[in-house]
């Protein structure tokens, strides 16, 4: 059923970061970095999410307007649809798919390594381009450093795109064993397995000399074991017995790098990111004679997985008939859709400008239709003799929830046309 559709999309989508695709990044602003992200364990306790006002919302104790995060100014690209994700915290939630999963995995931590790792999951998702680019080492030239891939809040901040956005600043604060779990931002297209905000848990583990001197190996290839060792456990700690591997890969700030697959119900598919963190970055940390392994994985797909969900947008749903079937700490537990609305498409061609993006007219798409647009598709795409260029995209709209109507699909339509012909500088035919 709909899980080998997901499937099949999840591994034929390149991730931002690994070279397949390169990759996409984020900072911290500077009125509230230190806070936000070195939190007391008594800030970080049981501090409940607040679902966000409409003007103003509050992250890690700092109140901040929208109109801090949303602005009509170049140097800015957050829209409205954006800014009310943010404060969400779906991954603080004990009964929600990503809290469960969240909490799954400190188990596995807490049950191998007592007392050893240190957990975020309250750093502000405002960040500078600093901690999320440099340092990290992402090249100037990076595509992820784009307006077209990451959402600025200003030249010098954006959203974060990985929660390796949080490593440095933790390395620099003394922390050597640590989880960072967090929303985190991407531009991106649209489908069942892609969403503009996802979440991630990054884990880093830092060794001293005494660590790999008895081992007889060098430093690199005792972290990177040890990393491979760590996550394998992890897998099968929720997974049960399954079957993965390992595929080389590249990450700015990771060497060695790998990705690692899982094979699930007739394909592989990838579900972290890792490798051995890049000296560089332990030594502007200040650890010369240290060696560290990092990694980051993606929780909605692994949850998706985990919990048979086939449609990302599913885990920003508000409806009972979803909420109601997971519990705290139940992981096992397989979700029924209860019932399944038909989508309605409508077809959209016009002649592209230069700078017309496939991003662009995603979040076009999405700021009128919300989550009620599954899916955004070229189906045709061809250049005439005088050089103008056409494409065709098929929209899917489909609620989770309740049927459309055809008055409801055109009023969006409509509204999708008109802006995309303004916003986007196309030509409509
Ligand atoms: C990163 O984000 C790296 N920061 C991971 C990392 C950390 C590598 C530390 C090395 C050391 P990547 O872009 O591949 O890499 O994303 C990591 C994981 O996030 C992916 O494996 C996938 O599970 C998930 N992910 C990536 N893009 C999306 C998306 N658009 N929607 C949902 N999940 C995604
Ligand atoms: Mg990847």
């Amino acid at each position: 059923m709909a899980f080998t559709v997901f499937q099949s999309a999840l591994f034929s989508n390149p991730s931002l970061f690994s070279r397949r695709r390169t990759f996409n990044f984020c900072i911290q602003f500077s009125s509230f970095s230190t806070a936000s992200a070195f939190p007391s364990d008594k800030f970080q306790l049981h501090k409940k999410w607040r679902q966000p006002v409409s003007s103003v919302l509050e992250l890690g104790g700092v109140k901040i307007a929208k109109d801090e995060i949303v602005r009509d100014d170049p140097t800015n690209n957050v829209p409205d649809s954006i800014f009310s994700k943010l404060g969400m915290q779906l991954h603080r939630r004990d009964q929600h798919p990503l809290g469960i999963l969240k909490n799954a995995i400190y188990d596995y931590f807490d049950t191998n390594y007592p007392k050893k790792f240190d957990k975020f999951d309250d750093l502000c998702p405002i960040v500078s381009t600093i901690a999320n680019f440099d340092d990290v080492l992402v090249p100037a030239d990076h595509v992820s450093r784009s307006y077209n891939d990451t959402y600025y809040v200003d030249s010098e901040t954006v959203l974060r795109c990985h929660t390796s956005a949080h490593q440095a600043e933790l390395l620099r604060g003394g922390h050597t064993h640590f989880l960072v779990t967090g929303d985190v931002y991407r531009r991106d297209s649209i489908d069942s397995t892609h969403y503009p905000v996802f979440h991630q848990m990054e884990g880093v583990r830092v060794f001293t000399p005494v660590d790999w001197e008895a081992s007889g190996n060098d430093a690199t290839s005792y972290a990177a074991e040890d990393l491979k060792k760590c996550l394998e456990g992890l897998a099968r700690h929720l997974f049960g017995g399954v079957e993965m591997r390992w595929i080389d890969t590249y990450f700015p700030f990771t060497n060695p790098s790998f990705e690692l697959e899982i094979y699930f119900q007739d394909g592989w598919l990838e579900v972290l990111g890792c490798g051995v963190t890049e000296q560089e970055i332990l030594k502007r940390s200040g650890r010369v004679d240290n060696v560290a392994w990092a990694f980051g994985l993606g929780l909605e797909r692994l949850a998706m997985v985990l919990f048979d969900i086939p449609d990302i947008r599913l885990f920003w749903s508000n409806d009972e008939r979803f909420t109601s079937q997971f519990s705290k700490g139940q992981l096992g537990i397989k979700f029924k859709p209860f019932s399944k609305y038909p989508p309605c498409y409508k077809d959209m061609s016009f002649w592209i400008s230069d700078s017309f993006t496939e991003n662009n007219l995603c979040e076009v798409v999405r700021g009128i239709a919300g989550d009620l647009v599954e899916e955004v598709k070229l189906i045709d795409n061809f250049t005439n003799k005088k050089g103008m260029t056409s494409h065709c995209y098929r929209i899917a709209y489909r609620s989770m929830e309740r049927s459309l109507t055809d008055e409801e699909i055109n009023d969006l339509q409509w509204r999708v046309r008109e802006q995309v012909e303004t916003k986007l500088r196309v030509v409509l035919r």
